[in-house]
């Protein structure tokens, strides 16, 4: 799956080509047919229109990197874009405090319920003893599937023998798991082949009675906007706190799983790929926004090319702290860096004797503060940048003119800066040059 998808951005990025900065006219040209791309693999539509809008405002104007193509640039963003889609991190299973921990299953019927719960018994015994039930009175064959999937994964699996009432089956099974020390039960429920209420009244009322840790709602990756439909509708009327999206080795088209998070705004936990039995996988959104792109190699290029960047204003950074000018200048060209590392004051925090220093107190920039303090430094002529002393009163006045920004803005700002330059010099006059460095990644 997704490998259409892939080849066809892979088509689209090649044609980026030679320029210095990505203009809006080729970014356009890209996102109109990333835009289709997607479409086409069944991502929702709104979420599609988000986000190319966002891709949009990442890359137009952004200045490409020395050493890569304009193409490759746009991959990463659009693959830093897609993992934010999905997540950003892989979020577990929370089994809570209560032993066993309840976890229930719910979906459709077919969309691999019972088999997932096996997959996932398996994964969970590594480290803890894990108890089955099926829910299912219906299907006749349901209970034997998934005592025969119990029976391969070495979990207990409890009876119902002749009941007929799948709420009492789960209070049962819960209570039987806790007399033979099971940490957790997996309840595999039945699923309709589509949503009604007398299911849901059903599954309502199983939740009701064993008030599960998790109910994660399993989704069949191969139909597609359905799945996030119905995954939102799971959510609406019983509530659930993940998602297992199953049978990603088909030829599913992939757009459930980008669109589910955003849509139903619950973490995919799992994805199933494959029949076997260990065919379950932790699911990364880093690794699936990778596999989507299809791009590693161009990844890991302008991490690279990004790496290199940063050293070289490291390098700049520490000469020109050796000299002691930690100008203006300089102090622009690292608020990025500031952003990226957080706030200032835990860094500094790091270097012995560095941290009771008052003034670091103020020295928390917020995103807006950053921007602010850009605006200023940019509203200065080259050589109050170079000079801080010469920005007298009636300077101070026309940077917070030109920025829109306040006197007393520009005032805090200068004062801000020169402690931070005074706390530099500090530490280059102790030797303290080592730790700082080894503590800024700039
Ligand atoms: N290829 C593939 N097939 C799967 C996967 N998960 C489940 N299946 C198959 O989907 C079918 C329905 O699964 P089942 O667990 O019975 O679904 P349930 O009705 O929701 O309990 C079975 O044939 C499974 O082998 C998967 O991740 N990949
Ligand atoms: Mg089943």
């Amino acid at each position: 799956m997704f490998e259409s998808l892939s080849e066809k951005l892979e088509g689209i990025f090649k044609k980026l080509k030679g320029r210095g900065v990505l203009n809006e006219e080729s970014v356009n040209a890209a996102l109109r047919e990333i835009r289709m791309a997607l479409l086409e693999a069944d991502v929702n539509f709104k979420v599609v229109k988000d986000f190319i809008e966002d891709v949009r405002g990442r890359a137009v104007g952004k200045e490409v990197l020395e050493s890569i193509t304009p193409g490759q640039q746009v991959v990463k963003i659009v693959h830093d874009r897609l993992v934010e889609l999905m997540g950003s991190t892989s979020a577990a299973i929370k089994f809570g405090p209560r032993i066993p921990a309840p976890i229930m299953l719910v979906g459709l019927q077919g969309c691999g319920k019972t088999t997932t719960a096996a997959k996932l018994a398996r994964l969970i015994s590594a480290d803890k003893r894990v108890y089955l039930v099926s829910a299912d009175v219906y299907r006749p064959a349901a209970m034997e599937q998934l005592a025969v999937l119990g029976r391969q994964v070495k979990a207990g699996v409890f009876e119902a023998g002749s009941c007929k009432d799948p709420v009492k089956i789960c209070v049962d099974a819960v209570e039987q798991a806790r007399r033979e020390g099971y940490e957790v039960i997996l309840i595999d429920t039945a699923g309709r082949l589509h949503i009604d209420e007398e299911l849901m009244d059903e599954l309502r009322r199983i939740r009701e009675k064993v008030n599960p840790a998790e109910i994660l709602y399993v989704a069949d990756a191969m139909t597609g906007q359905d799945a996030v439909n119905v995954g939102a509708k799971f959510n609406e009327l019983i509530g659930i706190d993940g998602v297992i999206m199953t049978k990603m080795d088909g030829d599913a088209r992939g757009g459930a799983a980008l669109s589910l998070r955003s849509v139903v705004g619950k973490p995919i936990k799992f994805v199933g790929v494959g029949e076997k039995i260990d065919a379950l996988e932790v699911f990364h959104p880093e690794r699936m926004a990778g596999r989507i792109l299809g791009m590693g190699d161009i990844l890991s290029l302008v991490e690279k090319a990004q790496a290199t960047i940063d050293e070289k204003t490291a390098k700049q950074m520490q000469e020109s702290l050796r000299k002691s000018d930690f100008t203006l200048e300089d102090f622009r060209k690292q608020l990025g860096q500031i952003k990226k590392m957080g706030p200032l004051k835990d860094m500094i925090g790091m270097i012995p004797g560095m941290g009771k220093i008052k003034a670091l107190k103020d020295m928390e920039p917020d995103d807006g503060e950053l921007v602010k303090i850009a605006a200023m430094i940019d509203s200065m002529t080259k050589k109050e940048r170079n000079n801080y002393l010469i920005i007298d009163g009636r300077r101070r006045k026309r940077i917070a003119l030109g920025s829109g920004t306040t006197v007393q803005d520009v005032n805090r700002m200068l004062k801000n800066y020169i402690e931070l330059r005074k706390m530099m010099k500090k530490i280059n006059s102790k030797g303290g040059m080592k730790a700082l460095m080894r503590n800024f990644p700039f």
